[in-house]
């Protein structure tokens, strides 16, 4: 990766909803990548295609970001370890993950149902100290995201997009921050029943059923711990870190 030169390419899109008072921007699609300096246009278009294209709707705005980055402030991390649990039940997949999680994080367990209905109606995730129980977001409602990060030698220019692909990705990248003990993962997609279960000692646990079919509830916790380091390096590194993940394909 000599002499390589880096940009991180951000898009999101929202469409204009309600009246008056009630008038605001509805999120429609957003996209993310870090590609070398040959691939900035192709993929700047291919994401204003996907605004453009997207079926919740015609955006009224549309924001490409993209700023230079440089190779030494990137970090390169071997993806996750996948394995896969199959269930039966939605509730089998769910007791499967809160266990996993409750062996990770002593004491948890039982208040993962209630953390998790809490994540719902938010974008990010949710930062749960283990040690004190304390959320941790700077802003409960939005929550924290992780940002800036692709897959490595993603040379696709709109390379399939689904949410196993970007899932590894933001799952390596998060189970790196600082102070970081395991990520709970239910896809907010009613469409999609997969979710995961994922730290270094793990690695990404992917279990196949954990709502039902049409639910669109779901959510991210990122479950912390204050001994290990503060929030505020964690959510630095989540917010900050340009990290290239290699996915071995
Ligand atoms: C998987 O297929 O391994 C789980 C992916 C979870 C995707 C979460 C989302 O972004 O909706
Ligand atoms: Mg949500």
């Amino acid at each position: 990766m000599s002499d390589m030169e880096y940009y991180s390419l951000k898009m999101r899109a929202s469409q204009q909803v309600g009246e008056g008072e009630q008038k605001h921007e509805q999120h429609i699609s957003g996209a993310e990548r870090i590609v070398g300096r040959d691939s900035v246009e192709a993929v700047c278009s291919a994401m204003v295609k996907r605004a453009m294209t997207h079926s919740k709707g015609d955006p009224d705005f549309i924001n490409v970001k993209i700023e230079k980055v440089h190779e030494s402030d990137i970090q390169i991390l071997k993806a996750l370890p996948v394995t896969r649990v199959d269930v039966d039940t939605w509730q089998e997949g769910l007791e499967k993950a809160f266990g996993l999680i409750g062996d990770a994080a002593a004491g948890v367990r039982e208040k993962l149902p209630e953390l998790l209905r809490e994540t719902f109606p938010m974008r990010g995730a949710m930062l749960y100290d283990i040690a004190t129980g304390n959320r941790l977001e700077p802003d409960h409602e939005r929550g924290v995201r992780a940002t800036y990060m692709d897959a490595l030698h993603s040379s696709e220019v709109d390379g399939c997009k689904n949410h196993f692909n970007e899932a590894i990705v933001l799952a390596t990248k998060v189970a790196n921050a600082p102070g970081m003990v395991a990520e709970f993962c239910v896809s907010d997609d009613p469409n999609y029943v997969t979710g995961y279960v994922a730290s270094k000692e793990l690695g990404y646990v992917r279990i196949m059923k954990m709502k039902e079919m049409g639910d669109e509830n779901g959510g991210r916790i990122f479950l912390f711990d204050s001994r290990k380091a503060s929030a505020e390096e964690c959510i630095e590194y989540l917010q900050k870190k340009k990290v290239l993940v290699d996915v071995g394909a």
